[in-house]
């Protein structure tokens, strides 16, 4: 079949047009990520031992992959005549794009290339039971509903990264996690090789990298901001052969998953520094680091370092045919640098200003080395600072400004950023969770993600190539946990990257997770699953209580017991007279599936007051707005991301509360979040001040649980307005992580009695 593209697109409209509006919500098609044109047909198209496949040359990887699918997920053979055609179609939009046609009797899967047909199997493969996913499918005629699909991805990068430096996992596990990327039309793997606790790639010029570089003494227990630091004395390490990689890039290749290698420079390379000391500036001999952040001992520019860097890397491209090399490029402290002799020189003679132009003249000598290799560099958006180098794509987590920057410059952008795409955050805030890093990103965050970031023009937004997720694995000692911070929020950002879908529906997108967790579950995939769980918020009318997958039971409780099948039943939103604690929990079959909701509300002399602030808060750390402040409800106390915490970065902050007539206020409480890991400071002090009187400044003293608190006793002050000045705390000081910048505050609620 040959038709023009634009026939193609007409015709398809026609067909859409005409069976779309029967097409609802209920019998929504439960694939992940959601095609961009499903037409439902009349009939069903059967496998079983009468079906064959029919390809060419060109759909060797995906017409094998389905082959195999079938016949080692049951015991239908595929020896039958030929009932499932993998045709080239080329009047689609990309090589990526394919044509799924269902009929009763034929299965039809039309594409331009192997990777778009095998898109179309993976696609097919979600409209078969899950026991085929472990060979576990006993029928022997299969059903499949007859259908019309379309399907196009809307970026060309869909990326998910590994850390395998600050834990490691097995080739076995590696493949696993390649499978469900792949499963999920990402085309692309990051893979973190080398960092300050491990080189973890086989670098036959330098025997020291895996005898030295690939372990650390010991590891660190616990949370970073836990004091006092304490480690488990147990050696750690490893690094994947070169045999391995090859094995891994071409397992890769057979599911149209490109490797991107991470080589880090020139920061993160204390484990490279442990190995052969005169790659650092100060020659000293020092170990691979054993807990996390960022380190002062860099790569030092000199040309031996170089001369290193293109012999590991001339290895990293014999076995790595990706476009891309990932060289790093952030946390690069200039701390060394500044301190260094030949730093200084090398400044001065290539007309330098500073160490930040010595950290781009850096890139920029690899960048070229590399083209002239013919591949391009990908660094995180930190090379931006003090020039980009000018064929550079760049990778944006600190938010995304540095994606807007370059973005602005004509440069390619990748969007990783830490607001959304920070798989490392917790997920869920309430108790159980593994131990993380800290953060706050649910699922529903995640789907919300809109890969294209505000201030772009459309032009511009072009440069935007893709999204990707990372995970860093400081916190991540098995595959069973990688999986559990992956899923589900990877089948969130497969559906925001390959469709990036307008009218965004979340309850409609919970209900095909739910259904989702059935493949997982044969797959042997452990995920994490707040489904049933129960969020609050407050509204103007009451407290209203949630669950992402809709018309769930719920029932609740006011008086301290835990909720029952016969306690009171959830149907509209409670309101708040007094202090209330409100249980509850979800309810199918009589039993309870969820775990139970806990909210105190604090029913203080400011609850619901009008209240503002000055300026007002980060985008991304923004709670629950002004009102959020005043709501009756204290945020998480070890998840600052959470909807009632509001953040800060750098800037001073003016809050007035107008409790509406003069109130006689006895106290005044609040607490600041303190994780200088994190950027994170309470301020020093504290104005507080009210109509009438002069103000009082309060000095704070942050406790080791990441705390300063607040509270101030007032002996019976009368006022109407109360004024809250909140300082930043200014430049983190040197040796902290984030050293030079300003910042970050977060406030709680303030409580007023
Ligand atoms: C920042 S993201 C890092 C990593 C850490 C991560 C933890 C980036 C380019 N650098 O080294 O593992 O934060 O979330």
């Amino acid at each position: 079949m040959h038709i023009t593209k634009t026939a193609f697109i007409l015709f398809f409209m026609a067909v859409s047009l005409a069976t779309h509006s029967s097409y609802g919500q209920s019998d929504e098609l439960q694939i992940i990520p959601k095609p961009a044109n499903v037409v439902v047909k009349e009939g069903i198209f059967t496998l079983n031992n009468r079906t064959g496949i029919a390809y060419d040359e060109t759909f060797q990887v995906s017409a094998g992959f389905l082959r195999n699918y079938i016949t080692s997920g049951s015991s239908i053979d595929l020896n039958g005549k030929a009932s499932i055609h993998f045709i080239k179609e080329t009047a689609l939009p990309n090589p990526e794009s394919y044509i799924l046609d269902i009929e009763p009797s034929q299965i039809k899967i039309m594409a331009s290339t192997d990777k778009g047909a095998f898109y179309a199997v993976q696609t097919l493969r979600q409209l078969l039971p899950p026991s085929f996913e472990n060979g576990t499918c006993e029928k022997n005629d299969v059903a499949i509903p007859a259908m019309y699909i379309e399907d196009s991805p809307e970026f060309p990068y869909r990326g998910m990264h590994l850390d395998v430096c600050r834990h490691m996992f097995s080739i076995d596990n590696i493949k696993t996690y390649i499978d469900a990327i792949a499963m999920l039309k990402f085309n692309t793997f990051h893979w973190h090789l080398t960092d300050d606790q491990g080189w973890r790639i086989e670098i036959k010029k330098y025997p020291n990298l895996q005898k030295v570089a690939a372990y650390r003494t010991e590891t660190l227990i616990g949370h970073y901001n836990t004091e006092p630091q304490q480690f488990d004395g147990k050696r750690y390490g490893g690094y994947y052969t070169q045999e391995q990689i090859k094995d891994i890039v071409a397992y890769a290749q057979s599911r149209h998953v490109t490797v991107i290698p991470e080589i880090e420079m020139p920061g993160h390379a204390q484990a490279a520094i442990s190995a052969y000391p005169e790659l650092g500036c100060t020659g000293k001999k020092i170990d691979a680091a054993t807990k996390w952040g960022v380190f002062d001992d860099i790569f030092c520019p000199k040309d031996a370092t170089f001369e290193f860097l293109q012999d590991v890397l001339d290895e990293v491209l014999e076995l790595f045919p990706s476009e891309y090399i990932h060289i790093g490029g952030d946390e690069a402290p200039k701390t060394r640098w500044e301190a260094c002799q030949h730093c200084q020189t090398l400044i001065k003679n290539k007309g330098l200003k500073d160490e930040h132009e010595l950290q781009s003249y850096f890139i920029t000598r690899i960048e070229k080395y590399l083209n002239s290799k013919g591949r391009q560099i990908i660094g995180w958006d930190e090379i931006l600072e003090g020039g980009l180098a000018p064929n550079a794509t760049v990778m944006s987590w600190r938010g995304t400004n540095g994606a807007v920057e370059a973005a602005k410059l004509n440069h390619n952008v990748i969007m990783t950023p830490n607001s959304h795409l920070y798989f490392d955050y917790y997920q869920f805030d309430g108790d159980g969770e593994p131990l993380a890093i800290g953060g706050y990103i649910p699922l529903e965050k995640v789907y919300n993600l809109n890969p294209i970031p505000d201030g772009l023009t459309e032009e511009q937004a072009g440069y935007v190539l893709g999204a990707q997720a990372n995970l860093w694995t400081e916190y991540i000692p098995t595959f069973d946990q990688v999986t559990y911070m992956v899923f589900p929020r990877i089948l969130a950002l497969s559906e925001v990257i390959w469709r990036n879908p307008k009218n965004k529906n979340y309850n409609e997108f919970a209900a095909r997770v739910e259904n989702f967790q059935n493949r997982l579950d044969v797959l042997g995939i452990n995920y994490a699953n707040h489904l049933n769980t129960i969020t609050g918020s407050m509204s103007p009318n009451g407290f209203v209580l949630k669950t992402p997958i809709l018309n769930k039971d719920i029932y609740y409780t006011l008086d301290g017991n835990l909720p029952q099948i016969h306690s009171k039943k959830y149907t509209a939103p409670i309101p708040i007279m007094g202090n209330t604690h409100i249980k509850a929990a979800v309810f199918e079959d009589n039993k309870q599936v969820s775990s139970v909701f806990s909210q105190s509300i604090n029913h203080h002399k400011a609850f619901g007051a009008k209240i503002t602030l000055n300026p007002l808060p980060h985008k991304t750390y923004s709670g629950s707005g002004a009102e959020g402040m005043v709501n009756g409800i204290s945020g998480s106390s070890s998840r600052y991301g959470d909807k009632e915490w509001i953040g800060y970065s750098g800037e001073d902050v003016e809050i007035v509360i107008d409790l509406g007539k003069k109130t006689k206020i006895n106290t005044i409480e609040t607490r600041f979040y303190h994780a200088p890991g994190q950027w994170i400071y309470a301020p020093k002090s504290v104005e507080i001040g009210f109509n009438g009187s002069s103000s009082k400044t309060v000095t704070l003293h942050p406790t080791d649980d990441l705390m300063a608190n607040l509270k101030i006793d007032l002996k019976k002050t009368k006022s109407r307005f109360i004024f809250i000045k909140v300082p930043n705390f200014g430049i983190i000081p040197e040796g902290k992580q984030g050293a030079g910048h300003r910042a970050w505050t977060f406030i709680d609620e303030i409580i007023v009695n």
